[in-house]
């Protein structure tokens, strides 16, 4: 190659997709209508939060209760994870069963548009608040990097739900328009809305708003799956690259591949020995 052919003449080129083999592909979220994602957009930038009713079916919803009870075993072991709130981390490396929300078209769709190129997942957790828990912390998502507010935000999240979501059952609490704020926290006078929505909704948003899990004051559990995403060049909350064996990363689809950190952001951020990660797993 000559000097003229060169794909880095300045440092800005280094900000290109460079690899070789292994350029940068559509998420599945292209499949998405490119005017629902406008919408979708349009709310976000409004609310903050935006949620998507009845998803998933009912049995795709039973099979995620069925994958994820047995592993239910721990309550919280301080007011944020929730004295009885039963969580699950790292679900992404115990079952297959909730591989389709975190890769979900409609999720990756907004995605695509809110975070730069090969965002990462950054949790796949499954929540499950039992009758008597109080409210959950109000915080937001991407408060643990330092960076002050406002801004704009630097992860995004879903919350799943598995059973309905009511007013009394522990509904995800949020604090519509709070994405804006400086470093205030919410007070008493905030309006607050509580996210009813049936088994089978998402409700997606952005790191920077304020919400909470609910309290249960009624007699039954309230089951979700949380997906969260941050940008490509911040460290995720679970390090799956650890927590997943290669054999396993193997039988992924591209779009979690790609999220786990079989990716780059560009030029060298997530880079293995030099070159695209990805060639790990063409390798015994
Ligand atoms: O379970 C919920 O509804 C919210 C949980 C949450 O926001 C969290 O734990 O970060």
């Amino acid at each position: 190659m000559s000097i003229d052919d060169d794909p880095v003449t300045t440092l800005d080129d280094l900000k290109n997709d460079l690899a070789g083999r292994h350029k940068r592909t559509a998420s599945g979220g292209a499949s998405v209508d490119p005017a629902i994602v406008d919408a979708d957009m349009a709310a976000l930038d409004r609310d903050g939060y935006v949620i998507w009713e009845n998803l998933l079916s009912a049995d795709e919803c039973e099979r995620i209760r069925e994958a994820v009870t047995p592993g239910l075993e721990h309550t919280g072991r301080n007011a944020f994870e929730g004295r009885k709130t039963q969580r699950i981390y790292s679900v992404l490396s115990r079952t297959r069963a909730c591989d389709r929300l975190a890769d979900h078209p409609r999720v990756l769709a907004v995605l695509d548009r809110l975070m730069m190129a090969n965002y990462l997942l950054s949790a796949l957790q499954a929540i499950n608040i039992q009758p008597g828990e109080a409210a959950q912390l109000p915080h937001h998502d991407d408060g643990f990097y330092p960076i002050p507010r406002p801004r704009d935000p630097l992860a995004a999240a879903t919350i799943w739900a598995i059973d309905d979501f009511t007013a009394d059952n522990g509904a995800t609490v949020l604090f519509p328009g709070s994405h804006r704020w400086g470093r205030r926290p919410p007070g008493p006078d905030d309006p607050i809305k509580p996210v009813v929505m049936p088994a089978g909704s998402c409700v997606f948003f952005v790191g920077t708003l304020w919400h909470g899990g609910g309290a249960n004051t009624t007699g039954e559990a309230r089951l979700a799956v949380t997906a969260q995403y941050c940008q490509p060049w911040l460290r995720p909350m679970e390090a799956f690259t650890l927590s997943i064996s290669r054999d396993m990363a193997r039988t992924l689809s591209p779009d979690l591949q790609r999220m786990i950190g079989y990716s780059i952001h560009p030029p060298f951020v997530g880079a293995v020995d030099g070159l695209h990660p990805i060639r790990l797993l063409d390798q015994p």
